[in-house]
């Protein structure tokens, strides 16, 4: 990951995301996890690792007795805060990742913008998951609260090594933004706790993550340390997962899940065959995108071309038969999860934001490990709609499911849509998706920017200043994007490579029809895999600018996509466009798009949305007149059938459901 120490994001659009990370959502964040946010759901976070502290020390007492594991739930039900008792664990198994992912968020947070109060919070709270920390290393408060004769007894569900994972991710950004080693110590003692009983050795348990991230997190410990057991660690959950015998069958007794076919047992982790010979994205959506992250590092670290062909297929089925045009992932609520091939309803989707956070995980390494415009196409797709739309214009609420089409009577009263929100919420029982978001609008650097030896990747255009050592090479870089004219993305680029050649690659995104680039006539040019590679030594002064065709796009989906069939989606660069009831009126379902409108007759407005700027469509559209009065069904003649001439007036998604309930839709028929 490039060094974020070295990018200031500078863009007005991305600068108002990372301000509200750090204005609104660490601050409330912060309270959230220590119980004082009046009519939330208590998170017991902080509780729980003060209530580990006080074990730990109560365990040096004459007489003192450890806690022997019961029947204790995946989910501690919370109580009143007021009444919880201080010895006892609460909430979800994965409570620790709350705190874990709030110090990552910090940690970005930090490097762009030092902040001694916040630094000295914390510091406190690092000092206080170390006094946690049990003296063997281990560390995950829901069992040290109930009992450590059960560690490691139920890697499938039990959530140890996603809490590790969260927790090593959380460390290496920390020690990174602040060079305090305190978290990264606690994070490397339990990784030799887990490397002493976990691997392939007699004696150590044959097991790997039931929700993947250490994959991933072991490789960030790796980088960040240089120690190579951490790597072999990774490689070895990613080689053993879905061996026959199965881990989870055997060794933890478990059965599988009852929604599954006998052949596909454990694909809901995975774990249903070994990774190399899978193909077909399945399973929960966030796993499948960590592990596919994690596959994605070691292959790039490894050269393994077997892992590689296998991380391109799942790409593939991921992007090409399984994603949503907002770069949501995961149809369906049941196992928060992949179904089959091109079934991608609206209205029941689940898109949790962290799976579509997942999906730029895995998009980043993808390009890492072979820069490739299709990799950038899908995560910026995902960034620009799926995840924004998680978080409120305001920073205040947040959503879980980021559905592609609301009706809000429907989703208070269907069962069956219950898991749809037609308004963000303030917190989460579950609260994984709001500091996930928060993590990454931290770090965009990392996702805008990838560097190779002798190359700058430029993957995502916001403006920024870029200094240091990138490639292996002295560079000062400042990238202005220019989104003035509607029509048209400027990217000026001002560099100095100090006397030297080097290269910078700039995508070419797939919404750009067209793209010229001036200034830079002395350079080599040539493009690949949808990257324009422009290498010269670029000199103090001099500017280069990239013009990319941006047009409005009217867009349809393969057939095979029922839901979508006669119906188009309205884009307009990165952007995914919806109409709202706030601006088109009520039942939405009345309005389409006359066939014979083109994206040429759609205008522009700028205005304002929620406070923040906004970029209006105006698409000539029209509407059917209701029909109440004719009996459930009648006869198909001409009523009902002309139809008035409207406007629809369409926002980009991200911003949808920040003006209150009401029905929104992405795909609009066309008729
Ligand atoms: O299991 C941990 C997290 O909680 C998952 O990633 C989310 O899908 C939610 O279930
Ligand atoms: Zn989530």
């Amino acid at each position: 990951m490039i060094d974020l120490k070295n990018i200031r994001i500078t863009d007005e659009f991305w600068q108002a995301e990372q301000e509200l990370v750090r204005t609104e959502v660490i601050p409330y964040q912060w309270e959230a996890l220590n119980d004082r946010v009046p009519g939330a759901s208590p998170s017991y976070a902080i509780h729980n690792f003060r209530a580990a502290k006080a074990l730990r020390e109560r365990s040096h007492m004459p007489g003192f007795r450890a806690p022997v594991f019961g029947n204790v739930p995946f989910q501690v039900l919370p109580e009143d805060p007021e009444k919880a008792d201080p010895d006892k664990f609460y909430g979800f198994v994965f409570q620790d990742t709350d705190l874990y992912k709030w110090i990552e968020a910090v940690a970005y947070s930090l490097t762009r913008h030092p902040d001694a109060r916040l630094q000295a919070t914390a510091d406190e709270a690092i000092r206080l998951i170390a006094d946690a920390q049990a003296e063997d290393g281990y560390l995950d408060t829901y069992y040290i609260l109930n009992g450590r004769d059960k560690t490691f007894t139920n890697l499938k569900d039990h959530h140890e090594l996603y809490c590790f994972g969260h927790l090593t991710e959380a460390a290496a950004a920390y020690h990174r933004a602040t060079g305090n080693a305190e978290l990264l110590r606690v994070a490397e003692r339990f990784a030799k706790y887990i490397d002493q009983h976990i691997g392939a050795a007699e004696g150590k348990k044959h097991g790997y993550p039931g929700h993947e991230i250490a994959e991933m997190a072991l490789v960030r410990l790796y980088e960040e340390t240089g120690k190579e057991e951490y790597l072999a660690l990774s490689r070895y959950f990613i080689d053993e997962r879905g061996k026959k015998p199965n881990y989870f069958a055997e060794a933890e007794g478990q059965g599988s899940p009852g929604f599954e076919r006998p052949e596909e047992a454990f694909s809901y982790y995975q774990a249903h065959k070994p990774v190399r010979e899978q193909d077909e994205a399945k399973g929960h959506a966030v796993r499948a995108m960590y592990l596919y992250s994690g596959m994605a590092d070691i292959a790039r670290l490894t050269g393994d071309e077997s892992l590689k062909e296998a991380c391109r297929k799942l790409f593939r089925s991921v992007t090409r038969e399984k994603m949503y045009i907002t770069g949501g992932v995961g149809s369906t609520h049941i196992g928060e999860a992949f179904t089959f091939p091109f079934d991608l309803p609206n209205d029941l989707a689940y898109t949790e934001s962290c799976a579509a956070i997942g999906l730029c995980f895995f998009a980043r390494r993808m390009l890492q490990m072979e820069p490739k415009a299709e990799y950038a196409d899908a995560m910026e797709r995902a960034l620009y709609n799926n995840v924004l739309s998680g978080i409120a214009l305001d920073g205040k609420s947040f959503y879980y499911v980021n559905p592609l089409e609301v009706w809000p009577e429907a989703t208070h009263r269907d069962a069956r849509k219950g898991h749809v929100k037609p308004v963000r919420q303030k917190w989460f029982g579950c609260a994984c998706c709001p500091p996930n978001i928060a993590r990454m609008l931290g770090s965009l650097g990392a996702y805008a920017y990838t560097e190779d030896t002798g190359t700058l990747y430029v993957h995502l255009y916001m403006s920024s200043e870029i200094t240091g050592d990138i490639g292996g090479q002295a560079v000062s870089l400042r990238v202005t994007a220019d989104r003035e004219d509607p029509e048209k993305w400027r990217i000026r680029v001002q560099a100095d490579t100090k006397g030297k050649e080097q290269t910078i690659a700039f995508r070419i995104p797939g919404w750009c029809k067209g793209y010229t680039l001036r200034g830079a006539e002395t350079a080599e040019a040539a493009e690949k895999d949808g990257y324009l590679y422009v290498r010269k030594e670029w000199k103090d002064g001099e500017e280069a600018v990239l013009e990319l065709n941006c047009p409005v796009r009217f867009i349809r989906a393969d057939t095979r996509v029922r839901e979508d069939s006669g119906k188009i989606a309205v884009t307009h660069g990165p952007f995914v466009y919806c109409i709202e009831e706030t601006d088109n009126g009520k039942d939405l379902n009345l309005v389409s798009i006359a066939r014979g409108t083109r994206p040429t007759d759609v205008t522009f407005e700028k205005t304002t949305i929620a406070g923040r700027p906004a970029e209006v469509l105006l698409v000539p559209g029209q509407r059917e007149p209701e029909v109440t009065d004719r009996g459930l069904y009648f006869e198909a003649d001409s009523a009902g059938a002309e139809t008035a001439p409207v406007t629809l007036r369409m926002i980009p998604y991200f911003m949808w459901a920040n003006r209150g309930e009401n029905e929104m839709q992405v795909w609009i028929p066309q008729r």
